[in-house]
This record gives structure tokens, sequence and C-alpha cells, in this order.
């Protein structure tokens, strides 16, 4: 996940009340800094996040630009998903890149009709809102339309690629988005138990081994893992905060490319949001699950940086 850069960007990352309001102030967002700085001076440091983070959109656009075509991306073990079945879906582009399928990168989640929330390892390394562009209502990545343009762009400020915590940024867009926002899991995690099956979707890798390549939209169910499963000396052993959940099985997985997007369950007859697609070791190897950003945990952020528009 991590890759060096020798190109310095500073940012500024504004937090409020500690650790749970921060955003990185980089393309607008003046409303949430306003009302930042009026209520909370603290916790404003000087970040600079060049040297860290995954890339990903970088990866994409150097391949385009050496090749005109794009590296192999896509999820483990699933089938073919219809969008109707997941409404919120989305896909982040490289807006340079005139091909959806070429300028797919990673995927992301509808939560109000102006939000998409993603991984923050998607959009780090100084990635400017115009830079990337989502793509809805489709699970197709054939052509080139249905673009909306990202005007603000929010990364957690204590998202930290060295243990991946914290990965969770969101993106606000130019127009409404016709999808429908998923909503998300309770604080209390009701619903969250051992062998619940959460649904994990996107554009990813379908083999990390084979260059298996679709343009369409893919979802698979994969069973949650406990963290005393998950932080067993044959997985993942002190390397999974609260802030993070693991799911998976041999077989069953996220990877590369499914970044960013939506792992859900159904409660009461609704799907929620619980987790972000955030890292793992490898795609569908045994006692390697996949590692999820722990949505519960950030509800308070998303609403904070949202202005509340986001009705979670
Ligand atoms: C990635 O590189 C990645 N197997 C995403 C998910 C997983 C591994 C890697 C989980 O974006």
């Amino acid at each position: 996940m991590s890759r060096r850069t020798t190109r310095p960007v500073a940012y500024l990352v504004t937090c409020v009340l500690a650790s749970q309001f921060c955003f990185t102030q980089r393309t607008g967002l003046a409303q949430a800094d306003s009302k930042a700085d009026q209520n909370q001076g603290s916790c404003r440091k000087q970040y600079d996040i060049s040297a860290k983070g995954s890339g990903a959109l970088q990866k994409v656009i150097a391949v385009w630009n050496a090749t005109g075509t794009e590296q192999e991306q896509r999820i483990i073990g699933g089938q073919p998903a219809k969008i109707e079945d997941n409404p919120w879906q989305v896909a982040i582009l490289a807006s340079h890149v005139p091909d959806n399928w070429a300028a797919q990168f990673c995927g992301g989640s509808i939560i109000a009709k102006r939000w998409v929330l993603t991984a923050a390892h998607c959009v780090d390394e100084g990635t400017k809102a115009a830079d990337i562009s989502v793509l809805e209502g489709t699970a197709s990545l054939k052509g080139k339309k249905n673009r909306v343009p990202v005007d603000q762009v929010a990364v957690h400020c204590n998202w930290n690629p060295l243990n991946h915590d914290s990965d969770i940024a969101l993106l606000h867009v130019k127009s409404d988005l016709a999808g429908t926002p998923i909503d998300a899991i309770g604080a209390d995690e009701t619903g969250i138990v051992g062998g619940v099956l959460l649904r994990v979707s996107g554009w990813g890798l379908l083999s990390i081994t084979e260059d298996i390549r679709t343009d369409v939209l893919y979802q698979t169910e994969v069973p949650y893992v406990p963290k005393s499963s998950c932080t067993q000396n044959k997985s993942y052993p002190g390397e999974i905060t609260d802030n993070m959940l693991c799911a998976g099985r041999e077989g069953k997985d996220t990877c590369t490319g499914d970044s960013g997007g939506p792992a859900s369950i159904v409660v009461n007859g609704q799907r929620k949001l619980v987790g972000i697609v955030s890292w793992g070791e490898g795609c569908g190897d045994v006692n390697k699950p996949g590692v999820y950003t722990r949505v519960s945990i950030f509800r308070p952020w998303v609403k904070s940086i949202s202005a509340n528009e986001v009705k979670w």
C-alpha cells in the first residue's frame, strides 16, 4: 500500500474536538473550516503526507499516460452485480482519463445527495478535487458517460498510511446524485456478530494471480471475523485497531480496485454500511481476511464534515 514520491506537498490539517472531527484542508471545505476555526483553534497542525499513501490515482494516471491503457484491477469469489441491488455504489475515476474503465481506481458509497464516502488511501497524496470524478447509476464501466465532478475532498486527519488507521474520506460532488444513499450501522453495531455475512462490491481484481478483467460490478458475501480471530498470529497480530473490522475467508475477499467501496449488512430489513474496503495481505488467502474501516466509529466525523447533510 505504501509508495514513496519525491513531490513535497504540505497539508494543513484541522481537527475539532480532538480526534473525531478532522479533515485535511485542501480544496474548498470553506464552511466546515471556518466553523472549525471559530469553534476550536486547537488540534491544527502542518502535515506532510506527500511521502505516504497508496497513490492509487497517480498509478492509474501514470499507466494511462504511458500506455493509453490501464493496469489490471478487479472482488474475489463473487458474481456480477446489479446496480439496482447496490444503488449507492459508485466508482471513483481519474478525471483526465477519458475511458471510464481505464479511469476507475477505487469505489465509494453515496451517503447523501452530494456526499460520497470512500477510503483515505484512495484520495491521499495530494489528490485535488478536480483530479477525480464519481461514476454513479451503472454497474458497467463501458464508455465515458455519467461522470459527476467532485468539488471537495476531506481526508480524516488521523489517517495513518503506515498502519492504515482511520482510512476514511468524504467527497463532495458538484451536482445532486440520483443514487440511493446508504444508511450507516448504529454506534452500538447491532447486527455485527460472528458469522454474519457482509456484502462487498466493486470493480477490483477478480484474481490476484491472473489478469482477469471485467468492466462490470462484482459482489460477494464475506463472513465477519471477530477481532479475537483476526489478531491471531496467523492473521494480523497487533495490526487491527479499534477503527477497523475484518471479514473474509479463503477465496472470498475484496482486492485492489475495490478500495473505498461498501461492506454492508441487513438490519431490520434495511441495508446498513458497516465497512469501507481498506487493506489486507493478498486477496482471498487463507487466514488473511480483508480489513475494513469501521464505519460506526466515524459517524460523528461524517456528520460534522457534511454539516449534518448526511442523515446518519
Ligand atoms: C488494496 O490494495 C486492497 N484483500 C484492498 C483490499 C484488500 C487488499 C488490498 C483485501 O486496495
